[in-house]
């Protein structure tokens, strides 16, 4: 049984983080241990979440996985608290042997996700030079690469930016949300120098927790079928397939997705 080390935040409300990457990757039969960084009354979307920010048990529980023998085929980290945090994972990276899969949360639409900012950027670009692969959002992309962000930006740019991230030793990546032209939206993902785009038509709203969705469905595929290329394809047709039919009933984006009706069809 592949077994998984998430190192993510539980928010209460919002279907994003452990709420979506717990039954996912469960549907995957993958067991999956937690290593917290917070817990949240509701994701940082809403207005007004009450935070406990987990920093302080981190390395406690970590060593205590340690003492239990744990080891790991995946570490998949999300969203975390601050630079702390940032620095203790980064030197769980370094001297493990797991495949490193990092989705650097930390911002979307050309802004950052409160509590974040450039100088976490910075630090979060030092964990994705530890990984084996990166699933930034196409905004998450251009401040790891300490850039403002471009709403205007062209293939040829986010060519030269993977070109950049695999010049810094990371063999894999998949840039979500990008969108090239008006109607369409999806993926460019690369692997070495094979760079690959998925576009799908555009759906006009921003829902909670897709990301995570994404890194969750990605990895149960990438694991599944061994295939980085298939598995990107796969998880974009899954996604897509909730995300339109969420559209079509109008629910509060920031609920996210109803992707429980949709396990079967992974
Ligand atoms: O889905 C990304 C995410 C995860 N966790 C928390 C968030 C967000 C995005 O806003 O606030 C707490």
């Amino acid at each position: 049984m592949t077994k998984v080390l998430t190192i993510n935040d539980i928010s209460c409300v919002g279907r994003c983080s452990y709420a979506v990457i717990l039954p996912i990757l469960s549907h995957f039969k993958m067991e999956v241990n937690l290593l917290p960084t917070a817990l949240l009354s509701a994701h940082t979307g809403f207005k007004g979440s009450k935070i406990i920010d987990l920093t302080s048990q981190l390395e406690a529980f970590y060593d205590h996985f340690k003492g239990l023998n744990a080891s790991y085929d995946i570490i998949l980290t999300g969203y975390l608290l601050n630079s702390k945090q940032l620095d203790f994972i980064i030197d769980i990276t370094k001297k493990s042997h797991s495949l490193i899969i990092v989705d650097p949360v930390m911002a979307d639409n050309g802004k950052f996700y409160s509590h974040f900012d450039m100088q976490y950027a910075n630090k979060m670009w030092q964990l994705c030079k530890q990984s084996d692969i990166i699933i930034p959002n196409i905004t998450e992309l251009f401040f790891l690469l300490n850039r403002p962000y471009n709403d205007n930006y062209t293939i040829e740019d986010i060519q030269q930016m993977i070109k950049i991230v695999s010049e810094n030793g990371i063999k894999k990546g998949i840039i979500t949300g990008v969108s090239f032209d008006f109607n369409k939206f999806g993926i460019v993902c690369f692997e070495k120098d094979t760079i690959k785009i998925i576009a799908k038509e555009k759906i006009p709203v921003n829902y909670a927790g897709t990301g995570d969705i994404f890194a969750s469905v990605f990895v149960g595929y990438y694991k599944q079928t061994n295939n980085f290329f298939t598995a990107c394809q796969k998880a974009i047709d899954w996604i897509y397939l909730v995300i339109k039919e969420t559209y079509l009933s109008n629910n509060d984006p920031r609920f996210g997705v109803p992707f429980e009706k949709y396990l079967d069809k992974i």
